[in-house]
Parts: structure tokens; sequence; C-alpha cells
């Protein structure tokens, strides 16, 4: 998929690689955004995180990052149900409760539920929404409301 949005990107002159035309598609399926090699895809969330993740720092540029989520462009940001709290994009439907009420993993067409490596079950823990890891599954310590990571899920 990186491949494709760098050749659909080449097609057309963008004198200065806004940040607009960054999107591209990350390890794992993820959002991500496209550095000024237009090669190197790094994770949305990896974009104003303090770190320089792109060879020139482009993902920590003032421009970006100077307002957030507002100095982002969209596609970088999913807006939570609190209009106070927003995540990255790649922060959607990957299990966690990233919102903090789980507003990021809702709506079953656009989160899969639970995928291989899940389990569905209430969780006890707030980090979770309606699925736990499966590692989590028989180590002795109550993950699920239901108790059922501990005695029906296998690992
Ligand atoms: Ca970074
Ligand atoms: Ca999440």
């Amino acid at each position: 998929p990186l491949d494709h949005t760098v050749k659909m990107m080449e097609n057309k002159v963008f004198p200065a690689f806004p940040s607009a035309t960054r999107f591209c598609v990350a390890s794992s399926n993820q959002t991500g955004f496209l550095c000024d090699d237009r090669a190197t895809c790094i994770k949305a969330s990896q974009v104003c995180d303090g770190a320089s993740n792109c060879r020139n720092s482009e993902d920590e540029q003032e421009q970006l990052c100077g307002d957030l989520p507002h100095s982002l462009p969209g596609y970088l940001v999913f807006h939570c149900s609190n209009p106070r709290y927003w995540v990255y994009a790649n922060q959607r439907c990957n299990g966690m409760n990233d919102c903090g009420d789980c507003s990021d993993e809702m709506g079953t067409a656009a989160c899969p539920l639970c995928g291989s490596g899940w389990w569905s079950c209430s969780p006890v823990l707030y980090e979770y929404c309606s699925c736990i890891p499966r590692r989590l599954c028989r180590d002795s310590i109550q993950h699920c409301l239901d108790w059922s990571d501990e005695y029906v899920c296998t690992p």
C-alpha cells in the first residue's frame, strides 16, 4: 500500500509538500505520516510525540505541532465522544481504551470485534474496552468481569 501511495503522490507536483498530502499506510495497516524522503511512513502517533522519527524531524515541526490537535491534518486525528479528548488515528480500533470512554473502540462497522489475538468479555481493567489480549488468559489473574479469561479462554 505504501508504494501505491507514494506513486500517486509523485504524479502530482507539491511545491512545499504540505502535511495534508502526507497520508500513507504504516505497518499493520495503521494510518501514517509520510516523511520528506517520500518513502518512510511513520505511525500517526509518532507525529508530535517529542521524538524525531523522520530524518529531518519534519514530524516534529512547529507548524504541525504548534496547536494540537488543530495543527495536525485531519487524517491523523480521531475525536473522542468527549469533545475535550482526541487520539491519533492509529489508536482507533487498536483494542486499547485511548479515549478513556472507549469511543475510539466503538462501532462494529469501523472496529471489527476482537481479532484473533483477543478474547471477548467485559474487562475488569480500564485500559481495555470489549476484549482483552489472549496472553492474559489463564494467568491466574482475573481480567474479565465474568472470569471467562480464567475458565473459558485459551491463550
Ligand atoms: Ca515523532
Ligand atoms: Ca484505542
